[in-house]
């Protein structure tokens, strides 16, 4: 792992701020302890935390501000290389099989979260009703806050630890946590898990992020990718 890969993401944020001319670019540390402890004081399922900022507390990271979307105005497209394109409602994802997962978020800075509270639909559920057209083998993922951009490749996407999540930590999404809906790629760090998911576009190959256009491994498997040595999510 050379130097630039060891950097903080939070010294990466600061360079993209350069190079972006400082266009809405926020990183958790200024409000961090405020979130930090009210996510601590209301943490549903009576786990003792720490209330010391960023020990086993999200930190709250975004590259283009907080976009805001109601659940009733929430859409999230389905293009791309499939049967059946899709426009589904907060509702849609309601009514369809819910998928509940226990585990930890990771961040590739070091950070981590033990044994969050996820539900929302099996990515694969929403790629089987649009239905994989031959010749797809990845999925891309876009933010409505115009900028954020993650993937998969398909075989990644149809792990049945991938979640397009309506609930965490026991409750709707926040805005600062990416709702109404967010993805949840558990055994990849935190950066794969996209906020604000507006559209899922089936594609014949894989492109790189937001973040991995700044170093970071398209294939983001914790434990075993970007020089790290994490525990992997079990
Ligand atoms: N749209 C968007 N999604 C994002 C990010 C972001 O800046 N914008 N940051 C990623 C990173 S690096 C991490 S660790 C997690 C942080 O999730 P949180 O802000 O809910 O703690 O979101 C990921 N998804
Ligand atoms: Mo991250």
């Amino acid at each position: 792992m050379n130097s630039k890969e060891a950097k903080p993401i939070g010294r990466r944020v600061v360079i993209a701020m350069g190079v972006l001319g400082g266009a809405g670019i926020v990183i958790g540390n200024k409000i961090q302890n405020v979130v930090g402890s009210t996510l601590n004081s209301i943490a549903p399922n009576n786990r003792l935390v720490s209330l010391l900022p960023g020990a086993d507390s999200f930190q709250i990271y975004t590259v283009s501000g907080f976009p805001s979307e109601s659940t009733t105005q929430y859409k999230l497209s389905v293009t791309g290389l499939v049967d059946t394109p899709l426009t589904l409602s907060y509702q849609d994802l309601l009514d369809m099989e819910p998928t509940n997962l226990d585990k930890d978020f990771q961040c590739v800075t070091g950070w981590r979260v033990p044994n969050v509270k996820w539900k929302g639909v099996a990515l694969n559920a929403i790629l089987n009703r649009a239905g994989i057209k031959s010749g797809a083998s990845a999925v891309l993922f876009q933010s409505f806050d115009g900028l954020y951009t993650e993937s998969l490749t398909l075989s990644q996407a149809n792990r049945n630890d991938v979640i397009v999540a309506y609930e965490m930590l026991g409750g709707a999404i926040s805005e600062e946590h990416g709702g109404p809906v967010r993805l949840y790629v558990a055994p990849m760090y935190g950066y794969k898990s996209i906020k604000w998911l507006s559209g899922i576009e089936v594609s014949d190959k894989v492109v790189p992020g937001y973040w991995e256009n700044l170093g970071y491994d398209v294939d983001a498997w914790i434990g075993s990718s970007n020089g790290r040595t994490d525990t992997p999510v079990d």
